[in-house]
């Protein structure tokens, strides 16, 4: 059975032809257990269409969509990647380059909800700190076996967000794919304009050096760090020391903060300031 026409409530998105002149490409990632029905969103969302037959992925695939949002012209390329675990292999190098994960279970398998911690561990391996969304799909069905609220608990323990959707009625898919495309705007501000106003940088080095010596948190010493990387990104954006400072503050959000970080931090500072005007070639 092919249903072509979305019968529940969704946004209307503006969408383009496929060849449409872009401001923007994004690599979206389709993640989760096989008959999840990453396909089948793909496919609501790209075609407007539903088939009920499983026909599983065999290695990869994928499907582009133009739309505006935001007063821009997006292009999204959608990798449908393979869910059954004998096609594991073949997987990381689709991740490469992702602006976004999303991973998929279906709302009525327990099994396919418990497996997305495993999906998160394969895609963070390949990209880092990609944002990523959790996607509870086939709510049209009646044998619900995953609440909401435990889907909304493990989002959040992953930071990010929850939707629940469904590919054959259409619920919320293009909310889903309009959803994404804030937590990529987002993700980008948090990392070349955190919320704070550039100082001088002689200023901004010496406070640094202040804070760096007396506070005892991870918060405030990402803060700091944060602050003197935005006073350089404002002059010199590809410098050493901004790309540094980058992987400090990366490592202080995964690994916390101790009394080797810093002293490491504050026999750093010379070079910093040595280094803030030197470009790195290879960026
Ligand atoms: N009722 C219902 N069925 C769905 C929904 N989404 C997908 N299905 C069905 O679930 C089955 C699997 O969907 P697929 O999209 O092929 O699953 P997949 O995640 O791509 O699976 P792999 O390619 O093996 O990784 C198909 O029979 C779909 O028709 C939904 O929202 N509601
Ligand atoms: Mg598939």
């Amino acid at each position: 059975m092919i249903i072509s026409q979305s019968d529940d409530d969704d946004i209307q998105l503006e969408t383009l032809p496929d060849n449409a002149e872009y401001d923007a490409l994004y690599k979206l990632i389709l993640l989760g257990d096989g008959a999840v029905g990453k396909t089948a969103i793909g496919t609501r969302f790209c075609k407007g269409l539903f088939k009920s037959g499983y026909k599983m992925t065999i290695g990869a695939d994928f499907f582009i969509k133009s739309l505006r949002l935001d007063g821009k012209n997006m292009k999204y390329q959608i990798w449908d990647v393979a869910g059954q675990s004998r096609f594991k292999s073949l997987r990381n190098m689709y991740y490469r380059g992702a602006s976004c994960g999303i991973l998929v279970f279906d709302t009525t398998v327990y099994e396919s909800f418990g497996n997305l911690e495993n999906w998160v561990l394969e895609f963070q391996d390949e990209t880092g700190r990609t944002p990523m969304i959790v996607v509870g799909n086939k709510v049209d069905l009646p044998d619900r076996m995953v609440a909401p609220d435990e889907a909304e608990n493990f989002a959040k323990y992953i930071n990010a967000p929850y939707i629940e959707v469904s590919a054959k009625s259409g619920r919320n898919i293009n909310r889903l794919f309009a959803s994404i495309y804030d937590l990529i705007k987002e993700h980008r501000q948090s990392i070349m304009i955190p919320k704070v106003k550039a100082l001088p940088i002689d200023q901004a080095f010496d406070e640094l050096e202040q804070i760096l010596k007396t506070i005892d948190n991870q918060a405030a010493a990402t803060v700091a760090l944060k602050i003197t990387r935005y006073s350089i990104f404002k002059e010199v954006p590809f410098s050493v020391t901004v790309q540094n400072m980058t992987q400090w503050i990366r490592y202080l959000e995964n690994y916390g903060w101790n009394e080797q970080s810093r002293q490491a931090m504050l026999e750093n500072i010379p070079a910093w300031k040595h280094n803030y005007k030197i470009i790195n070639i290879e960026e």
